[in-house]
C-alpha cells in the first residue's frame, strides 16, 4: 500500500506537468484549524464587501471531506500565466495579465478532466472533483501546506521559485497519497513593498487584504457604483490590479507561461486610450470572447472606464 502511494503520487505529478501546469502537489483532506478563526474575522469586519458567495459555505470552505464524499487528498495545481507583453498605448486603462489570453477557468477544467481521466484509467476507479474558484475551497491555504510556497503580505501564495504569477486549482479525491512536504517558511522578512504601493491601502495589516478596497474588487466584483473615496487612487486600473504583485522582489523570478490559449489577443493589447473610451458592446464582444473579462459585463467594464475619466 505504501509502494502504491507514492507511485500514484509520482504518476499524478508527471501528467499534470505533462498538461502544462507549473506545480503538483499533495496535503491530507483536513479541517483547516489555522484559516478557521481568520476567516471568520475576515468576514466578520464584512472585509468581503458585496462578495456574498464568501459567506456561504462557512464549513465546506474549511473543510472538504464536507465537498466530496469520502474525501482523503487535496491535489494542488498552479498553472503559470506570466507574460511580459504590454498593453502598446501607456495611456490606455489597464487590464490585469491574468485576463489577457483566455478565460482561464476554462482552461483549468479541461486539464483537470483530462488528470480525471488518466487516475480513472492508470489507477482505478477513484472519486474525484475538479475545482477552480467556483465552489468554497480555500485554495491558497492548500497550496501552501502542499508545499507549493507561503503566503505573502499580499496575500498572495508566493513560490521561491517562481513569484506568484500563477493561478491555483485543485483535485479533491477519495485516494490516499504521499504528503511528506516540508512547509515552505515565510520569505517575506522585513519587506513591506506591497503593502507601501496598494494605491487603496487596502492591505490593512501584514497578511490581510480588506477585499472591499481592493481595485480587483471595485473593477470586477462589486456591481454597484465605485465609491467617490476611491477618485484619483485606481492608477489607471479598469480590470484587476497587478500592483502589489508587481512590486514584490520574488516575481523577478516569474518564467514565461508556456499555455498557448493565454497568448494575449493582439486586438486586447492593441487598444489606444481612445478606443477603449469610445468601446461598443460589439467590439467588447469581439475582443473579449472567451475571455475572464466578461465577467464584469459591458456595463461593468464602460462604467470602470467612466470612473477613471472622473480622476484625470
Ligand atoms: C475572494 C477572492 C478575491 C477577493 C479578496 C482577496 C483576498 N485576498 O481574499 C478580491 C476580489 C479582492 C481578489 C483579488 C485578487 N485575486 Co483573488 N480570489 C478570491 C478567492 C475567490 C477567494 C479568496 C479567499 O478565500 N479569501 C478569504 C480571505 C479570508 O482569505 P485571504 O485574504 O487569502 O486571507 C488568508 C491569509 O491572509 C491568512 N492570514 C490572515 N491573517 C493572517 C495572519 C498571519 C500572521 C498569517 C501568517 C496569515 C494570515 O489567512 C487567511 C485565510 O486563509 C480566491 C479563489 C479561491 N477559491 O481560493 C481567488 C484568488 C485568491 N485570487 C487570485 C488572484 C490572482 C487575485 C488577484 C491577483 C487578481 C488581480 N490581478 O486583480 C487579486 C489580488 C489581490 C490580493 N492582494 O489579494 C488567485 C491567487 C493566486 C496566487 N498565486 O495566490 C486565486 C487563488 C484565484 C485562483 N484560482 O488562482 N480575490
Ligand atoms: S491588487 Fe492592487 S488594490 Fe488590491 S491589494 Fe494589491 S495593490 Fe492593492
Ligand atoms: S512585496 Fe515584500 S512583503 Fe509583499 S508579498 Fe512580496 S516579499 Fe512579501
Amino acid at each position: 500500500m505504501q509502494l502504491n502511494k507514492q507511485a500514484y503520487t509520482n504518476l499524478i505529478k508527471t501528467e499534470a506537468k505533462n498538461l502544462g501546469f507549473m506545480f503538483c502537489g499533495m496535503a491530507k483532506a483536513e479541517f483547516l484549524e489555522d484559516e478557521a478563526p481568520r476567516l471568520e474575522a475576515w468576514l466578520k469586519k464584512s472585509m468581503h464587501g458585496e462578495m456574498q458567495y464568501m459567506e456561504n459555505h462557512f464549513d465546506k470552505r474549511l473543510d472538504p471531506r464536507l465537498l466530496v464524499d469520502g474525501a482523503k487528498s487535496v491535489i494542488s495545481f498552479g498553472l503559470n500565466y506570466y507574460t511580459e507583453d504590454e498593453q502598446h498605448d501607456p495611456l490606455a486603462p489597464k487590464i490585469s495579465r491574468y485576463a489577457y489570453g483566455a478565460d482561464y477557468h476554462h482552461v483549468i477544467k479541461y486539464k483537470l478532466k483530462q488528470l480525471l481521466e488518466i487516475i480513472n484509467e492508470k489507477i482505478g476507479e477513484v472519486n474525484g472533483r475538479a475545482f477552480v474558484d467556483s465552489a468554497p475551497v480555500l485554495d491558497k491555504a492548500w497550496a501552501k501546506k502542499a508545499g507549493m510556497g507561503w503566503i505573502g503580505k499580499n496575500t498572495n501564495l508566493i513560490s521561491k521559485k517562481a513569484g506568484s504569477f500563477f493561478f491555483l486549482a485543485e483535485l479533491i479525491v477519495d485516494l490516499e497519497l504521499e504528503y511528506d512536504v516540508e512547509p515552505t517558511a515565510d520569505h517575506c522578512g522585513t519587506c513591506t513593498k506591497c503593502i507601501d504601493a496598494c494605491p487603496t491601502e487596502a492591505i490593512v495589516a501584514p497578511y490581510i487584504v480588506d477585499g472591499s478596497r481592493c481595485i480587483s474588487y471595485l473593477t470586477i466584483e462589486l456591481k454597484n457604483e465605485i465609491p467617490q473615496e476611491f477618485k484619483g487612487k485606481m492608477d489607471n486600473w479598469m480590470f484587476g490590479c497587478d500592483i502589489c504583485q508587481d512590486v514584490c522582489p520574488w516575481n523577478k523570478f516569474s518564467v514565461l507561461n508556456t499555455e498557448p490559449s493565454f497568448t494575449p489577443k493582439h486586438e486586447l493589447l492593441g487598444m489606444s486610450k481612445h478606443d477603449w473610451e469610445d468601446i461598443t458592446q460589439d467590439v467588447f464582444q469581439k475582443v473579449f470572447k472567451n475571455s475572464a473579462v466578461k465577467r464584469t459585463k459591458f456595463a461593468g467594464l464602460k462604467r470602470n472606464i467612466e470612473f477613471l475619466k472622473l480622476t484625470e
